[in-house]
């Protein structure tokens, strides 16, 4: 449904379309014909950026990312691999953007066929819930699968979810703030990644624009350097 009070977001022209893989090929200055990194979708040229969320089951994933996208966004289900679709477009620095957002619909059973989900992604959102502690220890074997299937990783936010929830729980059961940002920390130390650390309520809506503008800042950086890179 179109909301159009959002500045940031209008309906796509066509649905979870097949056009997500809109591969482009140019001639470098040398004239050598070449792969560019970014992908651009077939129907308006628009750069496509695809992010994951990755996180233990009930964490909020899919609370989180649907309060981001609000209402006006298009979702399917790939059931083969277990994996809900979203994608928006959104205006970003200037530039139409249309992000794709993949959302784990869980069971681990499909752990087998999760390569397909990592592949190609240029963002991560890592969740955990600080009223779940067994959801913070879980996060970082999600990094090694996430790696398993990568190899380098993106850009990525790592988000405790669910901070509305704090008063409900002894301290003693939550994941504190300081936790949080020092797992972060060593992650991007040992993997050397660009990571953030933020904290969420998908239920107030907390921090949840916050983290996916972040998320966006990082991936645009990065496929920019990429195409740097790639042009010379
Ligand atoms: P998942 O996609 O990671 O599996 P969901 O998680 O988004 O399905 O959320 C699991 C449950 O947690 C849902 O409750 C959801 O409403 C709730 N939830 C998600 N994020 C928050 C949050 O920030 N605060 C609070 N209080 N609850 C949250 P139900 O009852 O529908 O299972
Ligand atoms: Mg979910």
């Amino acid at each position: 449904m179109w909301h159009p009070a959002s500045p940031y977001s209008w309906p796509l022209g066509s649905g979870v379309s097949s056009n997500l893989a809109a591969r482009t090929t140019a001639r470098s200055p040398t004239g050598e014909l070449g792969e560019v990194y970014r992908l651009r979708d077939q129907d308006d040229g628009s750069k496509i950026l695809k992010a994951v969320l990755i996180g233990d089951g009930a964490v909020g994933k899919t609370s989180i990312r649907r309060n981001y996208l609000g209402e006006d966004f298009i979702e399917g289900h790939l059931a083969t691999i277990g994996v809900d679709l979203a994608t928006k477009r959104v205006l970003f620095r200037n530039e139409v953007i249309k992000f794709v957002i993949w959302d784990l619909a869980g069971q681990p059973t499909f752990e087998k066929v999760r390569g397909h989900y990592y592949h190609g992604s240029n963002g991560i959102l890592l969740v955990y819930s600080v009223v779940d502690r067994d959801s913070f220890d879980n996060a970082s074997k999600w990094l090694v699968e996430a790696y398993r299937n990568m190899g380098r990783l993106p850009p990525t936010i790592i988000i405790g979810n669910k901070i509305d929830l704090r008063d409900q729980y002894p301290q003693s059961e939550q994941v504190s703030t300081e936790e949080g940002q020092r797992f972060a920390e060593y992650f991007m130390q040992k993997l050397d990644v660009p990571a953030v650390f933020i904290e969420t309520s998908a239920k107030t809506g907390e921090n949840i624009h916050e983290a996916f503008s972040k998320l966006l800042q990082m991936m645009s950086d990065a496929e920019d350097d990429k195409s740097e890179h790639y042009i010379g």
